[in-house]
């Protein structure tokens, strides 16, 4: 059975920078992770399974709406215990911190903060406790990094909406019980609608094939001449500011996240480096290997560093968009560079699923696509800074 050796590493000693509830948080998650995902984990992804039996036990530490009040089900928790959660979480694998990520901030949030009072206590108690699973669907087919260009509509017909298109690379469609879609009002207007699973019409097709996120269900939402109650419209938002807002909160705990999948990487290749023996000596006392391990922990300390300040300014509602970009662009890049030089150091065994950086690796060429390719943070850095777009 595998064995979970996990250390965590922490060079500058950020963790002294953490209260002592955000310092329980991370040992409670970190304690469910290597308890109930780590020794599983490599099985359903080798299996392409998302493993269901976790959902209670991520929503009982706390993964689901850790930020919403507690009146609607959630803890009140502050930014940077949110993205501690998501951080251990990725550290056993970005699939299952996905999960997490858009039940919280992509179908909680959404809900918390546009939706009317009755849709925040019909849904959000629910999607707490793990008894609902959200999914969220903005991509399509043929709209991705331009989602302003959406074709999914909406009518209406006078006592309900009618809803027809179609959703593409859906987290949790396959398993949803209730989907935030965005899609066009009769004036081209985006605007988000509540669908739950069973409304006649309504499907979602699992995706399979992928060599990436295995353990995580993906899938599309079609809808087929779709009868949605008009309590099901989020009236508190119109436009693409609606869905992008809710991508702000999931893109800043992915820049936590990707740095959990850089830790595992980093951890497994300095120990093995430790205990390999090659030419009678253990391959880390070799120059080339020194310099692949220090050049890990320099970037991943400073990736630590990145996302303590933004949790900050995030708690102090200061973090811009931007910065946001920045943070999820930068760290899981260098969680990807991490990975890669990690599996080099494992040679051949690096390829095997007895370690977990091959995953780890896979998972986050998904990472480094959704919530933003790598190209669309840098543009909109670029627009940040210069003032000009070059995105058309
Ligand atoms: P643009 O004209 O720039 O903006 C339209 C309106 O939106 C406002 N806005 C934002 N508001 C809040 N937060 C942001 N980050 C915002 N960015 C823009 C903007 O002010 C404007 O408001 P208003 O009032 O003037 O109408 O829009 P654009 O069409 O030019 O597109 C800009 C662009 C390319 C940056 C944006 O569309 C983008 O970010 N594209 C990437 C798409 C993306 O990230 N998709 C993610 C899908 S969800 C997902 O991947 C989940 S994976 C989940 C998991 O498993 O973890
Ligand atoms: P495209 O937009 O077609 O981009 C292709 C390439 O062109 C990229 O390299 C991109 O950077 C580049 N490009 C595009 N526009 C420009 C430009 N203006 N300038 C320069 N280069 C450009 N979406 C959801 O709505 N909900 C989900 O739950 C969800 N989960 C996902 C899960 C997985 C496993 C994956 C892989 C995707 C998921 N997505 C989800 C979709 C994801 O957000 C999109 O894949 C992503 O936004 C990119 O869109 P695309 O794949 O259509 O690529």
């Amino acid at each position: 059975m595998y064995q979970d050796r996990f250390q965590y590493h922490d060079y500058y000693l950020v963790e002294e920078l953490l209260t002592d509830e955000h310092r329980l948080i991370r040992e409670t998650v970190r304690a469910f992770v290597k308890k109930e995902v780590t020794p599983i984990i490599e099985d359903y992804a080798q299996r392409a399974e998302f493993p269901r039996q976790l959902i209670k036990g991520l929503a009982e530490v706390g993964s689901f709406g850790p930020y919403i009040p507690v009146e609607y089900g959630g803890q009140g928790l502050d930014q940077i215990s949110y993205g501690i959660i998501m951080q251990e979480l990725e550290r056993g694998d970005s699939g299952i911190r996905s999960t997490a990520s858009v039940q919280s901030s992509l179908v909680m949030y959404p809900i918390y903060t546009f939706g009317s009072e009755e849709q925040r206590l019909k849904y959000l108690p629910k999607l707490a406790t793990g008894d609902w699973m959200g999914a969220f669907g903005l991509t399509e087919p043929n709209h991705g990094s331009d989602p302003g260009s959406m074709v999914t509509h909406f009518k209406d017909m006078g006592d309900h909406y009618l809803l027809n298109g179609s959703k593409m690379w859906i987290s949790n469609a396959p398993f949803c019980d209730v989907a935030v879609v965005w899609a066009k009002d009769e004036t081209g207007t985006v605007r988000g609608l509540i669908v739950e699973r069973g409304m006649a019409g309504f499907s979602t097709p699992e995706t399979h094939g992928k060599w990436s996120l295995r353990a995580s269900a993906t899938g599309e939402l079609v809808f087929d001449n779709v009868k949605v109650p008009k309590e099901n419209l989020l009236p508190n938002v119109k436009g693409l500011k609606g869905p992008l807002s809710c991508l702000n909160s999931a893109r800043y705990g992915i820049a936590w996240g990707a740095l959990g999948a850089a830790l595992d990487c980093y951890d497994t290749a300095l120990r093995y480096a430790g205990e390999r023996i090659q030419f009678g000596k253990p391959i880390a006392s070799f120059q080339l290997q020194q310099k692949k391990l220090a050049e890990m922990i320099t970037e991943i300390t400073k990736a630590q560093l990145l996302v303590w300040r933004l949790g900050v300014l995030k708690n102090e509602n200061r973090a811009t968009p931007a910065q946001i970009s920045m943070a999820k662009r930068n760290n899981v890049a260098l969680a990807l560079e991490v990975a890669r030089d990690s599996r080099q150091i494992l040679g051949g065994m690096g390829i095997t699923g007895e370690y977990p950086i091959m995953r780890h690796m896979m998972n986050l060429e998904s990472v480094v696509t959704y919530e933003g390719t790598h190209d669309i943070h840098l543009l909109i850095t670029g627009l940040d800074i210069t003032g000009i777009n070059a995105f058309v």
